[in-house]
């Protein structure tokens, strides 16, 4: 039998792009995308599209039974910056959608669960440099603390309920397709838009602050990887370090100047600076580049490029 797949969030930055790369691997009418609000046409036409919110445990059960779906990809989150402001509503999201998919693999509907955790489980007392896999967590964030809570939920039911549930530690993504909402790592996006538009960008982080980004290509392939891995190569059950490049605002704004020659940067740092100061600046991913061969493409170059690229085409800039 083929399996069917749920997208939970498929309007979001992550998700609208997912839904697409799976309908093109898969076939289209096998990948249900889900979310709260209506997506764009793309999404809602281009297969199955149900209007899910992922806190309900009755209505997400009922479209996995309507729809007999095997695997279930949540993207579904609150961001840490809105997260900050909004403490239950960040709190309650990012919690009960998981413990609504965590339970579907423990009644046996579904067969495997993708949720990514993120960097921000990793606290002012972790390693900075090349933090390691396992190291001092200590997340002093909403959302760090709701992603650390979801990694001890996911290897709890993977060990007392043998749920197949896998997960990585998304760094920043860029990506210019879906604009991303209330992340402390989206000055690496917005300096993008600001610089073709405006020709300057005001950083709300500080010229120096170095965290660990993805490009989007990147991390669907590391989505998509890690869940048609072998089960017996899936020996972390909490989630993966996963890296890609570390970078900080001065030297992206450096990458941008070779494009756009008059481009400025100003820097004011707001709230958004205190949790970046309790990130880590890189990565070590070793166990996901041994367990299930990931393997990065894309650096600030070729990013900063395809990123100018695609947003001039997109925002009908000469
Ligand atoms: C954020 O900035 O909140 C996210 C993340 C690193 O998980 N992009």
């Amino acid at each position: 039998m083929e399996d069917k797949v749920l997208v939970i969030g498929s309007s979001g930055q992550i998700g609208s792009e997912l839904v697409l790369k799976l309908r093109d691997i898969y076939n289209p009418q096998n990948i249900i995308a889900s979310d709260i609000r209506k997506g764009s046409d793309i999404i809602t036409q281009g297969g199955p599209f149900e209007i899910l919110d992922a806190k309900n445990k009755e209505d997400v059960y009922t479209i996995v039974k309507k729809h007999k779906i095997t695997q279930v990809y949540l993207l579904a989150a609150m961001l840490s910056a809105t997260a900050e402001r909004h403490i239950e509503a960040g709190w309650s999201l990012n919690m009960r959608t998981l413990s609504n998919i965590l339970d579907l693999g423990r009644d046996g509907l579904v067969k495997k669960i993708f949720w990514p955790s993120s960097i921000a489980v990793f606290g002012p007392n972790t390693p900075q440099i090349l933090t390691p896999q396992h190291t001092i967590m200590d997340p002093n964030t909403v959302y760090g603390i709701s992603k650390l809570s979801g990694e001890r939920w996911c290897e709890y039911y993977s060990q007392k309920f043998n749920v197949d549930v896998r997960s990585i530690r998304y760094p920043g993504i860029i990506s210019w397709k879906t604009e991303p909402g209330g992340g402390t790592t989206d000055y690496a996006i917005d300096i993008f838009y600001k610089a073709l538009t405006e020709g300057k960008y005001t950083s709300f982080l500080n010229k120096t602050t170095t965290l660990p980004m993805l490009y989007m290509p990147d991390a669907l392939k590391a989505t998509i990887d890690i869940m048609q891995a072998p089960e017996k190569n899936i020996l972390i059950k909490s989630s993966y370090n996963l890296a890609g490049i570390s970078f900080n605002p001065e030297e992206l704004a450096m990458e941008v100047k070779k494009h756009i020659n008059d481009f400025t940067i100003s820097y004011e740092p707001d709230f958004r600076q205190e949790i970046a100061d309790s990130w880590p600046n890189s990565i070590n991913d070793d166990n996901a580049r041994k367990h299930w061969k990931w393997q990065h493409t894309y650096g600030i170059k070729e990013i900063t490029a395809d990123m100018l690229l695609n947003l001039k085409q997109k925002l009908k800039i000469k």
